[in-house]
């Protein structure tokens, strides 16, 4: 042959793949698969494929490719891995991110890259911060801990000891509560920070116990909630007197089931709740539990959710382009309803727009819920209100 054929022949073997790529949109799917945060990965890859199943594969005529890595938590794993994403399979978005040490180590890589960062799962206020291409569609942990401050000294807690996760989330919690609550007249007796590995909470149950506060308010990341009722239990601290208050983090639609009946009453805070009361929510459950063999969905599953509805419409903004800064201007201010209620992208800060929920721990038909009584709409992030 030809040294001329050869090249013919090879240009076009290489066409159809080039073409094909281009009508591909990848986003590179980081989430925590396995170990500790497993739960958290497990819900928002099944509420992905949920929402791909329900709206298809093909979004203003490219067909979306979903690529699905396990970092089991590790930051430098994260990294890694969201590096590979993007300079191996070219995706067009950074997505899921469990912990906020994992969204903030690969902050610096979508700043880099211009790739939008869909943060589906972490809660620091910071993160939103530490990149113009990052957007959030799960929570702050200031959108929960200030209302849940303000209802308890309104229903005379007086007194309280705060019991955090030693981390981002955690010291956001813990802060946004006792500023609240402070202010608006509150003691904070004693402020316990309990590390995020493989927690044991009795030394500090014992130190609440001790400090017998009105109320203890928790905050423990999504998965943990388990693990500490348990200790609490065991403790004796459910027979003390002492109220337990929280962020919705703990009593997780995830784990809320198996915690038993002594969590019924817990009132606590949070932006979504598998008992949510509207119709896009009940086809949400049912669908959800349909295709993962009954599991509930938790607020975890709706960061996943929603982060594929804002990526899917700023997609069809931008008729298919994939450059960065394109994707995040057409996410910017978007607003649509969610199944925990509406919600929208901050058009300044990039962040989530929701209602929180002022909720109790009930049995409903025999399972234990949180079912909402009150509702404080549109809540921006408490933290970067306060600096404007
Ligand atoms: C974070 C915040 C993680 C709240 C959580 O569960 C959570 C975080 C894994 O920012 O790392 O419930």
């Amino acid at each position: 042959m030809l040294r001329r054929e050869i090249l013919a022949i090879a240009a076009l073997s290489f066409l159809p793949s080039v073409v094909s790529a281009q009508d591909t949109v990848k986003i590179g799917l980081i989430l925590p698969m396995t170990g500790q945060q497993a739960s958290t990965g497990k819900q928002i890859d099944a509420a992905v494929k949920l929402y791909q199943a329900q709206n298809g594969t093909t979004v203003a005529g490219k067909k979306i490719e979903v690529i699905l890595k396990d970092d089991t938590s590790v930051p430098d794993v994260t990294k890694r891995l969201a590096q590979e994403l993007v300079v191996n399979d070219k995706v067009a978005f950074l997505a899921g991110f469990g912990l906020t040490p994992s969204a903030l180590a690969t902050a610096p890589i979508a700043t880099q890259a211009k790739v939008v960062q869909v943060v589906m799962a972490a809660g620091t206020s910071s993160i939103t911060e530490a990149s113009p291409f990052i957007v959030r569609t799960s929570f702050t942990l200031a959108q929960s801990s200030v209302p849940m401050a303000e209802w308890a000294f309104k229903n005379g807690i007086k007194k309280v000891v705060t019991l955090v996760s030693d981390f981002g989330p955690g010291i956001d919690a813990e802060k946004s509560f006792s500023d609240k609550f402070k202010a608006d007249g509150g003691a904070i007796a004693e402020a316990l920070r309990v590390p995020l590995r493989n927690p044991d909470f009795s030394p500090f149950l014992q130190k609440v116990a001790d400090a017998k506060p009105d109320a203890l308010f928790v905050f423990v990341p999504s998965g943990a909630g388990a693990q500490f009722i348990k200790q609490f239990v065991e403790r004796g601290l459910d027979k003390s007197g002492i109220r337990l208050i929280a962020t919705g983090d703990v009593t997780d639609d995830d784990q809320l089931n198996g915690m038993g009946d002594v969590v019924v009453g817990v009132i606590n805070t949070h932006n979504y709740s598998a008992n949510h009361d509207s119709a896009f929510n009940k086809i949400y459950v049912e669908a959800f539990k349909k295709a993962n063999g009954n599991l509930r969905p938790n607020f975890m599953s709706v960061g996943g959710y929603d982060g594929m509805h804002l990526i899917y419409e700023a997609l069809k903004k931008t008729k298919g382009a994939t450059d960065g800064e394109k994707l995040i201007a057409a996410m910017k201010g978007m607003a649509w309803e969610s199944p925990r209620g509406p919600i929208s992208i901050d058009a300044d800060t990039r962040d989530i727009v929701q209602n929180i929920y002022v909720r109790k721990v009930e049995k409903v038909g025999g399972e234990l819920y949180n079912v909402e009584f009150a509702t404080i709409p549109n809540v921006k992030d408490p933290v970067k209100a306060a600096k404007k």
